[in-house]
């Protein structure tokens, strides 16, 4: 099939490395990247971009009216500690995002909707080792409400309208090329910038704080290849969940001190990101992604510590 794919959310952190491997495989030309911001990167220079707000249910139907996508991607959303600073806001464009773009997929026939879930959807009550894809989830953020109610909501549109809707649950994504967009896993992030530029970092979770994360390149090739699985080998209609590694700050540190040895990590005063981490999974189990459609993770702790030091320097 000539493919034809939307990628809402374009200029984020998942957007901009997802747009680049995307028209690789089907052209520049058959990749329309979207945001409410002009991008900053070779996004617009390479293929079609429109302005679009998820919110705005008309521009959005004018969107797929003009490219009738065979794939749409949503991207678009507040993250959890953005989210705790806006908390309606966050409710309004996870929630009604999502809404608006599976309606649209419906009327447009569009073949394959992705939308990401996250571990934020797992809470204090959920098991904190190897968390299994079932189990008791209650999510006290905003965030973490918005994904447990839009993996229904993904699951619904499935079971009643026959809808293609595919997602993962994202631990923390560390990657050079984009800035993060106000999570709690950020300061995997921010260490290594501060390494290089300060030689130091005050990190804002605690030295014993450990939670699933993932280098970007793996998220990138997890997520397609989820997409260009067969139907018949998704099992899970609400949202898989995913992972690459788990760390604590301490051991980011650790491995960082392998490459910077004067490398010196602090601790800032209690941050809400704080209860916010104590409330997800420590390590979590992701089985049935391997089983239905072979996901393995390429990046452990030291190659992706070697590669942020690596790129980020040049
Ligand atoms: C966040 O920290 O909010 C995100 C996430 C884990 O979904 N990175």
């Amino acid at each position: 099939m000539h493919e034809k794919i939307v990628v809402i959310g374009s200029n984020g952190q998942i957007g901009t490395e997802l747009v680049s491997e995307l028209r690789k495989s089907y052209g520049d030309g058959n990749v329309i990247a979207c945001d409410i911001r002009r991008p900053d990167y070779d996004i617009k220079n390479a293929g079609p971009f429109e302005f679009v707000n998820v919110l705005e249910k008309e521009i959005l139907n004018q969107l797929f009216k003009k490219y009738k996508p065979t794939q749409v991607y949503l991207l678009a959303a507040l993250l959890s500690a953005t989210g705790e600073q806006n908390p309606k806001l966050a409710w309004d464009l996870n929630m009604n995002g999502l809404l608006n773009v599976l309606d649209l997929a419906l009327e447009y026939n569009t073949a394959r909707v992705y939308w990401p879930s996250s571990i934020a959807a797992f809470g204090p009550n959920s098991p904190k080792d190897h968390t299994p894809q079932y189990c008791i989830m209650d999510p006290n953020t905003v965030y973490g409400i918005s994904k447990l109610a839009g993996e229904r909501w993904c699951e619904y549109y499935f079971q009643r309208y026959g809808l293609d809707v595919r997602s993962i649950r994202y631990p923390g994504l560390i990657s050079w090329k984009a800035a993060p967009g106000g999570g709690t896993t950020d300061y995997a992030i921010h260490i290594f910038h501060d390494a290089l530029k300060k030689q130091a970092y005050q990190s804002f979770l605690s030295a014993e704080t450990e939670l699933p994360m993932m280098y970007m390149d793996d998220a990138i090739r997890g997520t397609i290849e989820l997409m260009d699985a067969p139907a018949e080998k998704i099992s899970i209609r609400s949202s898989y969940n995913f992972t690459g590694m788990s760390f604590t700050p301490e051991t980011l540190a650790n491995e960082i001190k392998k490459h910077i040895p004067g490398f010196k990590l602090g601790y800032t005063e209690y941050d809400q990101r704080q209860a916010i981490a104590d409330s997800w999974p420590r390590s979590i189990d992701d089985g049935i992604a391997e089983r239905d459609w072979g996901w393995k993770p390429d990046f452990d702790l030291t190659k992706m510590t070697a590669e942020m030091l690596n790129n980020l320097r040049k």
